[in-house]
């Protein structure tokens, strides 16, 4: 939940920019840059992960009227949500019912990342039950995010955090083993979601020929790396165009949270979310406490900012604690 609200607020100043612009303008971006509301605050997508947390805690498990009116009543236009998101939470603050509020969002459905970018907090809470962390990503999907490759983003990104929290846990912080790891993520996909499939062989694909940059790779190396990566796995904020790349971000520099936020940074295009997803990822490996203080130590303070996402995520803990850590795990083991 950490790592969300981290590379939220590192990659928000930039969101947009291609890696060119964003070299020219910034060089690598290695720090939290002054932004609109401040340096180290938080957008749409940390504020939607907290209020899915919020109503998690508050109705121990997953309640779809609850959690949207919990989207409801957390809006704030400032955090920059995306249109299909503004509308189908107004159409259900108007009174209809939360299944239908989104269906027919941009036709039939949204496939935009913000019920991806969202759903960490899904993944940590079932993680013992990947099948049940799949079927909750979709079902919160639909307050807003309703078309087929909308709820699959959510779902492949929901079952990373929860197979990355188990590799850290049952593995010890292991290696992480990309082939590994991406055929359990691919596991949870239906048929219909083919594209997804297609994309985590990509993944694969990048990983083998476009690994993480080395310390010493000049800054012309990096950028054309950078613009493979975006070419290859897409870099906006259609949930097939992200959820692969945050994958590849967190695969690539899986030994060090620090370098795949800056990494996911440096592709451009939708950078508060493929950070904010590439941290969920990250942080569920290794927990809280590899992420530099000097980005937490500026991270947004207030009502709903660092120490309220970090009393949060003990909240969520503790209810987990409480009702989950019997569950058999399931898949009995990661490697199976
Ligand atoms: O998914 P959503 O909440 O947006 C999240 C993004 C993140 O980058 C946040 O940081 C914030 O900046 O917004 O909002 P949507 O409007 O549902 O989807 C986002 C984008 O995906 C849209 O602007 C469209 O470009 C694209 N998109 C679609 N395009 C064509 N047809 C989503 N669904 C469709 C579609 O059905
Ligand atoms: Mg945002
Ligand atoms: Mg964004």
């Amino acid at each position: 939940m950490l790592g969300t609200f981290l590379g939220d607020a590192l990659g928000m100043p930039v969101e947009g920019m291609n890696p060119a612009a964003i070299r020219h303008r910034h060089g690598l971006i290695r720090d939290l840059l002054d932004a609109r509301l401040g340096r180290g605050t938080y957008t749409d997508d940390t504020q939607m992960m907290a209020a899915l947390a919020e109503s998690l805690v508050a109705r121990r498990g997953f309640d779809g009227a609850h959690a949207a009116a919990t989207f409801v009543s957390r809006l704030d236009r400032r955090r920059g949500y995306g249109q299909g998101t503004i509308e189908a939470l107004e159409r259900i603050a108007a009174g209809l019912p939360w299944e239908s509020a989104g269906a027919h969002t941009y036709g039939s459905g949204s496939f935009g990342n913000g019920s991806a970018m969202r759903v960490a907090p899904v993944g940590l809470m079932f993680h013992r039950d990947i099948d049940q962390a799949v079927q909750v990503a979709r079902e919160q999907s639909d307050i807003t995010h309703c078309h087929p490759l909308g709820r699959a983003g959510a779902a492949v990104m929901a079952t990373g955090v929860a197979v990355a929290l188990r590799w850290g846990v049952e593995m010890e912080e292991g290696p992480v083993d990309p082939e590994v790891f991406l055929g359990l993520v691919g596991h949870g996909l239906r048929e219909n979601e083919g594209l997804y499939g297609e994309s985590l062989e990509k993944v694969r694909h990048m990983l083998r020929y476009c690994p993480a940059p080395e310390p010493g790779d000049s800054s012309d190396k990096r950028l054309a790396a950078a613009e493979q990566v975006s070419a290859v796995l897409g870099n906006d904020a259609r949930a097939f165009h992200s959820v692969p790349t945050a994958l590849y971000c967190f695969l690539a520099n899986a030994d060090d949270p620090e370098q795949s936020l800056i990494h996911a940074v440096s592709l451009g295009g939708d950078t508060d979310t493929i950070a904010a997803m590439t941290g969920a990822l990250s942080g569920a490996y290794h927990g809280a406490g590899l992420w530099p203080a000097r980005w937490l130590d500026q991270l947004e303070g207030g009502p709903r900012g660092r120490d309220y996402i970090m009393g949060l995520a003990e909240d969520l803990f503790l209810v987990w604690l409480e009702l989950f850590a019997e569950t058999p795990l399931q898949p009995s083991e990661l490697r199976a």
